[in-house]
């Protein structure tokens, strides 16, 4: 077993959900597949911010960065070559986001430039949230995710900052890191073991999932827990603690 499996038992099953999250954000027309045209429609919105309005060259450049994302979808994802990927497809290179590191690097400045609404430098509070709203096409709520997100506490992100978010966000598969929340909440795990739990607890709660309900009713619970699964998450705070179990 690879050892960061070890650390995190449930790696594979959190990159699924991560995908999951990149699927639905990525596929603004809701029908069922992304495709060049989700992608320019990312781009259309993020060029309606007000800096990317009035900056010709960083509106090229943010052509360049999010239809790059889609050529690189297409590359490694559409299997059958018809110009649409779908869920499957996407959830079937999930041990491949590593690989895009190097054009991961790439496309954080202009990322970083197009939210930097004001050219200060750094982004507020304020400029992430409308971050999330244009990834998402629509008002999405944040909660508490700017504090979990900036680790330093200046209530800022810095460039370097962002860019270690920004990397988070792409490949890696440790529940534990802030930039999973980057993009705005991901979307509920499917029912899951509560994972504050020991590790003890949490096989305990994996094993209930082969008994029927009423054996699970009456079996005894462990572990201090309210019970042997928890109800859809509310926070992102709490959904980070959710896939925590090491
Ligand atoms: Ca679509
Ligand atoms: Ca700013
Ligand atoms: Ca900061």
């Amino acid at each position: 077993m690879h050892p960061r499996e070890r650390r995190f038992p449930l790696a594979g099953e959190f990159r699924r959900t991560k995908l999951t999250g990149m699927f639905l954000a990525f596929d603004a027309d809701r029908n069922g597949y992304l495709d060049q045209h989700d992608f320019q429609g990312l781009a259309d919105r993020i060029h309606r911010q007000p800096r990317v309005a009035g900056d010709p060259e960083l509106a090229q450049r943010v052509s360049e960065v999010t239809l790059g994302w889609w050529d690189h979808l297409a590359a490694a994802a559409d299997r059958g070559g018809n110009g649409q990927v779908g869920l499957d497809e996407v959830l079937a290179m999930v041990d491949r986001l590593p690989a895009m590191l190097d054009h991961v690097n790439a496309t954080s400045d202009a990322v970083f430039d197009a939210v930097d609404e004001n050219g200060d430098g750094r982004i507020s509070r304020a400029e992430h949230r409308r971050l999330v709203d244009t990834w998402h096409g629509q008002e999405v709520d944040t909660g508490d995710v700017f504090e979990l997100l900036d680790r330093d506490g200046d209530r800022r992100l810095g460039r370097s900052e962002f860019a270690l978010l920004w990397a988070q966000f792409w490949i890696s598969d440790n529940p534990a890191d802030p930039g999973h929340l980057l993009c705005g909440p991901l979307p509920e795990p499917a029912r899951r073991p509560v994972c504050e739990l020991s590790r003890t607890a949490v096989e305990f709660c994996m094993s209930m999932d082969t008994l029927s309900p009423r054996a699970a009713r009456a079996a005894p619970r462990r572990g201090g827990g309210s019970g042997w699964t928890r109800s859809p998450l509310r926070s992102p705070r709490s959904w980070i603690r959710h896939w925590r179990t090491g």
